[in-house]
């Protein structure tokens, strides 16, 4: 499948400082800012830099670098919002059945209470 990106959405926005954001972490790769409606008391979505719709898209054809660097960024936002202790969770919704409301790959670090059990 040919991926394509929409340099309109509104992530792509957030990167090019055309709207705010409330920045947990940047690196050359990844940025990590709060989500606008939180579900738990931590809830910080994870994205890279470069133009990828999902998480399959990124796997696929991001270089080794991205791929380490926003790892990183996952555990960097892991040790700031000091979750590693209690447990979080890391959620990245994709496409149509995942119910992806934003069309550039994000993954949802959520902690800080009881999460409960959830599969789907
Ligand atoms: O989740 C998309 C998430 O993005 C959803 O939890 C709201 C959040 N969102 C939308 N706009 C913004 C801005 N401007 N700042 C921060 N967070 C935002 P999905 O997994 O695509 O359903």
């Amino acid at each position: 499948m040919a991926f394509e990106y929409d340099d309109q959405n509104i992530f792509a926005k957030i990167l090019r400082g055309e709207i705010p954001n409330d920045t947990v972490y940047e690196s050359a790769h990844a940025l990590a800012f709060r989500d606008l409606y939180p579900q738990a008391p931590t809830h910080v979505l994870v994205i890279p830099k470069g133009p990828y719709v999902s998480m399959d898209h990124f796997c696929q054809e991001a270089s080794e670098e991205e791929l380490a660097g926003f790892m990183r960024a996952i555990g960097e936002v892991c040790r700031i919002e000091g979750v590693s202790e209690d447990g979080f969770r890391a959620i990245s919704n994709a496409g149509e059945n995942g119910v992806q409301e934003v069309p550039h790959l994000h993954v949802h670090i959520l902690g800080g209470r009881p999460l409960g059990r959830m599969l789907a």
